[in-house]
């Protein structure tokens, strides 16, 4: 029942956690940093019923971000690494996750914590994982523990118990129980009476657990660093029986203490409570002071760029390594906005973006207002801005609408011409589409230099492909009614975003969602906006005041009182 191998955990024990037990996972963190373990234990939580999000945690004092993905083949992906699934999945969605969990081979060993788990499932669990070659601790059980390396969820209680039982370094004493609590008394008795706890596995309450007594203590016999076992049996079981045949024919050589329960409670009960008293008030304080644990909550939270050290680092990068790398402007951009290293070719389309929509004219909203505002004597932020200002909906801020809208209607299987009518009797522009100027008779070029690149470059144009085929439709009506700069922006990086690897499809729908396309068209803008202002001020432009003759002045007629 425990796979194939007799060590289940390290100190490089990297593990997924099923369910938002945020608890729990700090109490893995507290014990991981207690235990001086490089890197935290635990990589990625999983919970279908929110969105792909980050979630904060500490790590010492120090605030850190850990990853939760709504789909559990995305956390696999993101995090090969990850040998361990705990499960505090409830006990109806428990099978059905263990079941999806043992389909990904990088996983082996699982924890599930659910108690009331309907036997039949149990056993079908049972059997996959024998297959599988997979380790179950539980159901019905608060895990296991492995002093400096590794524990499950709420394994050890929380950090006085750790500290109190010395469970951040290892003994040579490994022990399997069935309880949790009970495991506790044993973390305890066996770290004031012996050199302290090597391992320690509470198999779970429920009648037939995932891995029995005797898996566990073959595989601390098969340990090397396992100098004693001990087991804490419970009344009626027969394993105690399995366990003396392994004695018997020198199967098992260390020695065993085990120990059937059930007179004794009382004595146990007085046990924690002289544990818990010698731990409290300022010396416990003093000792999470040294271990570093005492937080206070940061005001800010940032995740893109550091310059406190040395050298100043991009979402994780340091500026000499991006220059090195050659990244350029648009892996610098994919850094600091998607905190991704992009494949060039992103970085390049990223580029190319910027330039075509850097500048067009003197004339459109954007232009204007920065020209009237340098003209007015104003100087280059303020002019810089007052086009800004301009950039919305029907001018160079419809990227991220059309992105939204083109997504939508492809997504939820919509034919072109389906979504043109709803548009349409809805009475809602498809945001785009159409351009002053532009048509299918005087075509707009940057689109045309983007589409060349993007068909050539990205691994899929789909949404592209459709936003397309809707063009089709709509310049048959007009043909101003064209796929223009910002519609093709917005739908060329949704294709970009959901297929170039770097992102889950939550992660790529979240950047459309909080804008980030039309700060494309904002960045590359602000280029040819301080072109203007720079522009007016080199000609020295005198105050510009619009002529009467261009005003249709339409008053109502004198009113009298
Ligand atoms: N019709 C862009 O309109 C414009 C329709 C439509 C269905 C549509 C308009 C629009 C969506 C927003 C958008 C980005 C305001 C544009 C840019 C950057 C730029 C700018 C530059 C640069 C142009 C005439 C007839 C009417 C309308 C129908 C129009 N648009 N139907 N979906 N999207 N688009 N903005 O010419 O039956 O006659 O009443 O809001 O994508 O900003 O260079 O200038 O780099 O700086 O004023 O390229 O299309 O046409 O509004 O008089 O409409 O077409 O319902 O039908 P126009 P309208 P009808 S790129």
């Amino acid at each position: 029942h425990t796979g194939n191998a007799s060590t289940l955990f390290s100190k490089q024990t990297k593990s997924i956690v099923w369910g938002m037990q945020t608890r729990a996972v700090q109490g893995m963190l507290d014990f991981d940093y207690t235990c001086s373990r490089d890197e935290p234990s635990v990589s990625a939580m999983v919970y279908p019923f929110t969105g792909d999000h980050k979630q904060k945690f500490y790590w010492g004092h120090k605030e850190i971000l850990l990853p939760v993905y709504k789909n559990m083949g995305d956390a696999m992906k993101k995090h090969p690494e990850v040998d361990v699934l705990i499960s505090f999945a409830s006990l109806r969605s428990a099978f059905d996750s263990t079941m999806e969990t043992m389909q990904y081979p990088q996983i082996h060993t699982i924890a599930i914590i659910a108690e009331g788990i309907p036997e039949a499932q149990t056993r079908k669990i049972i059997k996959r994982a024998d297959e599988k070659g997979i380790t179950i601790i539980g159901p019905a059980t608060v895990g296991g523990i492995k002093p400096g390396c590794f524990k499950i969820g709420n394994t050890g209680g929380m950090l006085d118990n750790i500290l109190a039982s010395k469970l951040y370094r290892p003994g040579s004493v490994a022990y399997v129980s069935r309880s949790g609590g009970m495991s506790n008394e044993l973390n305890n008795i066996i770290s004031r009476t012996t050199d302290g706890v090597y391992e320690g596995v509470a198999i779970g309450g429920d009648r037939y657990p995932g891995s029995i007594y005797t898996d566990h203590v073959l595989r601390y016999q098969d340990t090397p660093g396992v100098e004693m076992i001990v087991m804490l049996g419970e009344i009626g079981g027969t394993e105690e029986y399995t366990i003396c045949q392994g004695i018997k024919s020198g199967r098992i050589t260390k020695p065993v203490v085990s120990w059937c329960i059930g007179t004794c409670a009382t004595m146990f009960s007085s046990e924690v409570s002289v544990m818990s008293q010698r731990l409290t008030g300022s010396s416990l304080v003093m000792l999470e002071r040294e271990l570093g644990l005492i937080r206070k909550p940061a005001s800010f939270m940032t995740s893109i760029c550091d310059e406190r050290g040395q050298e100043l680092i991009y979402a994780g990068m340091p500026i000499t390594e991006v220059f090195k790398s050659e990244m350029g402007l648009g892996g610098t951009l994919g850094l600091l906005w998607f905190q991704r290293r992009l494949p060039s070719y992103a970085s390049k389309f990223i580029e190319m973006c910027l330039m075509v929509t850097a500048d067009h004219g003197p004339a459109v909203s954007g232009a204007h207002n920065t020209i009237v505002c340098a003209r007015a004597g104003k100087d280059l932020i303020s002019s810089l801005t007052s086009g800004l200002l301009t950039i919305g909906d029907r001018f160079g801020g419809a990227l991220d609408a059309a992105a939204k809208q083109f997504s939508k209607a492809f997504d939820s299987g919509m034919l072109p011409m389906e979504f043109v009518n709803k548009m349409k009797k809805e009475g809602n522009l498809i945001m785009g589409i159409g351009h002053r100027v532009k048509s299918i008779n005087n075509p707009d070029m940057r689109v045309q230099i983007l589409k060349d690149f993007v068909k050539k470059n990205f691994p899929s144009t789909q949404l592209l492909d459709y936003a397309m085929d809707v063009e089709k439709i709509t310049t048959a009506k007009k043909p101003n009614l064209i796929l223009n700069v910002d519609g093709f922006i917005g739908v060329a990086f949704v294709d970009l975003l959901r297929n170039c690897g770097g992102f889950t499809r939550d992660e790529a729908d979240e950047f459309v969602e909080i804008g980030a396309l039309n700060g494309i068209f904002v960045l590359g803008r602000s280029m040819g906006f301080i072109g203007h202002y720079l522009d007016q001020k080199r000609l020295k432009q005198g105050l510009y005041r619009h002529p009467w003759d261009d005003i249709s002045y339409v008053l109502p007629e004198h009113m009298s009182m």
